[in-house]
């Protein structure tokens, strides 16, 4: 049976409390190892290791932090398959989506590593004579992660590998229902030769594990995405203490189809950002808003292609949805689908745990449409987080963008039209951080800033060059070399 350890000051342990939980297969529901279970005082020697080695990792030139990093990145392109067959086992999101995920790891460790020779800052005249001045970026010291199941590697790969090239040490707590995709990316991390203590894992509860990585003294940023709830309790505790917390939370994300949309295009959008990853990405279409005019075409058009979708254990490469992660996530959807059911919203398909071909030894929820969806009902609002999907009738782009804008989310939003001057229109007025023009909600890319606005986040950014901002300080530096005292404001005015 594998076991999953914390990894603390270069070395790979038990947790100190001597306890570890299962880890299932959501396919299957085998399980497939334990992983331990930290404490408070595991989080004390993550951090007592993180900080030593922070001391001289900071002063190590950016570019040659970012030769370790280069190294991360041959070692995912290494590690690919093995990373992606193991992500699917633990998480159940189908091998094709896991190889896309483990990509985008990849990607952010060439990216992070090239900023090695960047992490520009400012070089900006003096108001003085012989003056020069500027502004650096620094490290803040040990950056703290707290990260969700449903992108285990590439979220994990969105926060360290910025962290580790602006020289932070890192302390990570994984999601507990995915800890060896976790294990293979701090291994590649050691095997790239990262000095021990820069990368600790430590796995365990939110509450335990993550709370006394909110309150430690020494932990100077959390790092957190996850839920809404957990988000702010987050924020609060960190708040009070005077640390920087970089949030991103839920998603309501909306299609948008106007009646001039190529249907056919808006469609494969449309299922690929709702049932893709069975409806657990952060920004999964959960909202089509459509024109009255060609809703009665867009429904049908969907509920033939959706009985296209295959269910079934992700391994299989000709399953097109995979389980959702665990039962009560299941009980979850099944509920959402009832109050929708109660609010009057009109079942079109799906709306059942599916039980066929074995599929009730895993976690599967049948692909879901709802229609006569109205932007009040709380299946047009909450987040469900499955493959639920609610569509609501708009009679112009004005209407649409209000609905769209009506939720207390704002991850991402896409529009499907032809014609320019709405397109445009559409990218001003969504007020959500990621915004697509004729393609679905989801595949954000990483050198573009990751998040989103109102109940989604708290103004901070994941990946993209905006991650740096995150991870670090900005000095000023003044260099006066007149060989005077020079006021300013005073002496040159
Ligand atoms: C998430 O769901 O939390 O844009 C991350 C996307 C992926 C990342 C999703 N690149 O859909």
């Amino acid at each position: 049976m594998n076991k999953y350890l914390n990894f603390i000051n270069g070395e790979w342990r038990e947790a100190s409390s001597g306890e570890s939980v299962p880890v299932t297969n959501p396919a299957t529901g085998e399980v497939i190892g334990m992983v331990v279970q930290s404490t408070q005082e595991d989080v004390d020697a993550a951090v007592q290791s993180a900080k030593l080695a922070q001391k001289s990792w900071r002063l190590v030139p950016a570019p040659k932090r970012a030769e370790i990093l280069y190294k991360v990145a041959y070692l995912l392109q290494e590690r690919k398959e093995e990373l992606s067959q193991t992500l699917t086992q633990e998480m159940g999101k189908v091998i094709s989506e896991a190889r896309g995920e483990v990509q985008e790891a990849i990607d952010m460790a060439y990216y992070m590593a090239g900023e090695g020779r960047r992490l520009f800052g400012d070089t900006v005249p003096s108001e003085l004579q012989n003056k020069f001045a500027m502004s650096v970026r620094v490290p803040i010291g040990i950056a703290g992660l707290i990260t969700p199941w449903n992108f285990p590697i590439a979220i994990a790969s969105w926060k360290s590998l910025p962290a580790l090239v602006s020289g932070n040490a890192v302390v990570w707590k994984p999601a507990t229902e995915t800890p060896a995709v976790a294990q293979g990316f701090v291994k590649i991390y050691e095997d790239a030769g990262l000095p021990k203590g820069l990368v600790n894992l430590v796995n365990g509860s939110g509450s335990v594990v993550g709370n006394a990585m909110v309150e430690h003294p020494d932990i100077d940023l959390i790092s957190f995405t996850g839920s809404n709830e957990v988000g702010k309790q987050i924020n609060e505790r960190a708040g009070a203490l005077l640390k920087r917390t970089s949030l991103e939370m839920g998603g309501k994300n909306a299609v948008t189809v106007l009646e001039d949309a190529d249907l056919d295009l808006a469609v494969d959008g449309i299922l690929w950002g709702a049932f893709g990853t069975s409806g657990q990405r952060c920004t999964a279409s959960s909202r089509i808003i459509v024109h009255e005019k060609v809703k009665a075409e867009l429904e049908r058009k969907l509920v033939e292609r959706i009985g296209e979708l295959k269910l079934g254990n992700g391994l299989d490469e000709t399953v097109n949805v995979g389980p959702v992660i665990n039962r009560s996530s299941l009980e979850r959807i099944d509920e959402y689908v009832k109050i929708g059911q109660a609010e009057g919203a009109k079942l079109l398909v799906g709306g059942r745990i599916a039980t066929e071909n074995g599929l009730n030894q895993g976690n599967f929820y049948a692909p879901t449409i709802f229609t006569d969806v109205t932007p009040d009902m709380r299946i047009a609002k909450e987040e469900i987080f499955g493959p639920v999907l609610s569509i609501i009738e708009v009679k112009s782009l004005e209407e649409a963008i209000e609905v769209n804008n009506s939720v207390e989310f704002g991850l991402s939003s896409a529009i499907f039209t032809a014609d320019v001057n709405r397109a445009f229109q559409a990218m001003n007025d969504l007020d959500t951080g990621i915004v697509y023009v004729n393609a679905g909600t989801t595949g954000a890319e990483i050198h573009l800033p990751f998040g989103g606005t109102k109940g989604t986040g708290n103004g901070h950014r994941d990946s993209g060059v905006a991650a740096l901002d995150v991870y670090t300080e900005w000095k000023s530096i003044y260099v006066d070399y007149s060989g005077k005292l020079q006021r300013a404001q005073i002496d040159n005015n």
